[in-house]
């Protein structure tokens, strides 16, 4: 069986930058899926002595998808050096390359689909490419970056290590909602059967406070993701990634507790959203397409979801902020949400994701513009 295209080669440059001391760059995704990955992908690195220079997540509602000029400008200071993308990248063109002229080499580590073309980067791991041979699709990013891994680790992993970042990837796993078949199964069980053993205080201390209210371990997981959904950022981090990453027990448990609060209040927000649009929709729409300023730019994906589990239609839920719109979509087995986007491409700034799961970008303007051009497609997919 073949394994994943160029995990190989991606972990012969990464170790050839360790040996090196070379500067490297850690580019992510702000949600549960990117977070993890990242972590991964650093405590992988420093662990084998390699030099982190700096952790980025990028700001969906404010930077744009993935790797952006904003992004760029300030991570050009840690250039020359190794950049990795995780969980992002397969749409970002133009930006991969000018970080190569900035002086980075770049890695993408990402599991989207692949929008056509493959961006000119050093090297591109992403199953989703016509190129890779390996069986299974549907790992999330987080499981690429536990496979590379392993691929670094080699013959120096030890249990602990392992068994820690195990746990990342099945969280990660769980909360992009990918499929929990083959490899992905393996990874969540292997991951959650260790969960109540836990090293990481990030996680110890959710398990503390659950554990108390009588909870079982998986609706902690499912507890642990809601929470850590949160992707409020500051510093081009998040509050998820400082949780998990922290080793001081005292200051954990105020992150945590603030974090649940957080998340509570979150969820009261998305209730309200809901119920909005649910007002606003007639039960024979073919799809739903609503948005405004009010909905909050962080929340769209979950609003979406909501939608789609109670309604099993097309869901269209967007942003409007600064004359842009800035959405998400969720779609039925039935329909490849990427191609709808792909169709209407014209009217977009940018799009990408999964047939189930996508986002998009686009001037406001051209708001009614898509609204027409989404209609059409769902009318063509009809007649044939
Ligand atoms: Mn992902």
């Amino acid at each position: 069986m073949s394994g994943i295209k160029n995990l190989k080669k991606a972990s012969e440059r990464i170790k050839k930058a360790i040996n090196n001391k070379e500067s490297i760059v850690l580019f992510s995704d702000a949600d549960l899926d990117g977070v993890t990955s990242l972590i991964i992908l650093e405590e992988t690195i420093k662990n084998l002595g390699g030099k982190i220079s700096f952790c980025y997540f990028f700001n969906r509602g404010k930077e744009g998808n993935g790797l952006t000029e904003i992004a760029l400008d300030f991570l050009k200071k840690y250039s020359p050096g190794l950049l990795i993308l995780s969980d992002c990248g397969v749409g970002n063109f133009k930006e991969v390359e000018m970080a190569q002229k900035l002086g980075f080499e770049v890695i993408i580590v990402d599991h989207h689909l692949i929008l056509g073309k493959i961006p000119k980067a050093e090297i591109v791991i992403d199953s989703k490419q016509k190129t890779d041979k390996y069986a299974f699709k549907f790992l999330a990013a987080c499981g690429v970056c536990f496979k590379l891994s392993q691929e670094l680790l080699k013959n120096k992993k030890s249990f602990a290590l392992e068994q820690s970042l195990l746990e990342l990837a099945a969280i990660g796993t769980i909360s992009d909602k990918m499929p929990l078949e083959e490899d992905n199964k393996v990874l969540v069980e292997q991951g959650l059967a260790h969960l109540p053993f836990t090293l990481r205080p990030g996680l110890k201390v959710f398990l503390k406070i659950f554990e108390q209210e009588k909870y079982s371990l998986n609706e902690i997981v499912q507890k642990i993701i809601s929470i850590s959904q949160i992707t409020e950022m500051k510093n081009h981090s998040t509050e998820s990634y400082k949780l998990l990453t922290c080793a001081k027990d005292k200051k954990i448990e105020k992150i945590a507790k603030k974090l649940i609060e957080k998340s509570l209040n979150r969820l009261d927000i998305i209730k309200q959203c809901v119920q909005k649009i649910e007002q606003k929709i007639s039960f024979d729409d073919v799809f739903v397409f609503e948005g405004g300023e009010d909905v909050p730019v962080d929340y769209t994906g979950s609003i979406a979801s909501r939608l789609f589990a109670k309604l099993q239609k097309p869901i269209f839920i967007f942003s409007v902020k600064n004359n842009r719109a800035r959405g998400s979509v969720r779609a039925p087995k039935t329909i490849n949400s990427v191609d709808a986007l792909n169709h209407c491409s014209f009217c977009l700034e940018d799009f990408g994701g999964h047939a189930p799961a996508s986002g998009f970008c686009l001037k406001k303007e051209f708001l009614e513009k898509f609204k027409t051009c989404i209609e059409e497609y769902f009318l063509n997919l009809d007649k044939d």
